[in-house]
């Protein structure tokens, strides 16, 4: 029994230590500084956990053959970047720290830090 909880733990401990940028893991410490725009390549969105001003402008580029959406949490951001180098832009909501999706493909996820 205590040997398939330890079990139990390493792979909680080892499945967070792997998890990308964004989620629980993203903090202002270690948050990227958004210096170009977002990009949006194979299914995912780099850098996923950044901090940025309020009321800045985020460039977003799209080089997926596939659409995709910016959508950040609790918020009216939602862009939608189109395929094959289509680029969108968004306005950094107010300050606070807010979980962003792809709304055609929710497993793509990211954390963005407002300040
Ligand atoms: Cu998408």
């Amino acid at each position: 029994m205590i040997k398939v909880l330890l079990a139990t733990v390493m792979v909680l401990a080892l499945s967070g230590a792997c998890s990308s940028g964004g989620g629980s893991d993203c903090t202002s410490t270690n948050a990227a500084k958004l210096t170009g725009a977002l990009e949006i390549k194979n299914f995912s969105f780099n850098p996923s956990c950044f901090t940025v001003g309020s009321g800045s402008t985020i460039s977003l580029s799209n080089s997926d053959p596939r659409g995709h959406t910016f959508t950040v949490r609790d918020t009216d951001v939602d862009v939608l970047v189109p395929y094959n180098g289509g680029t969108g832009e968004a306005t950094a909501p107010a300050p606070g720290r807010y979980d962003f999706y792809c709304r055609l493909h929710p497993g793509m996820t990211g954390t963005i830090i407002v300040t």
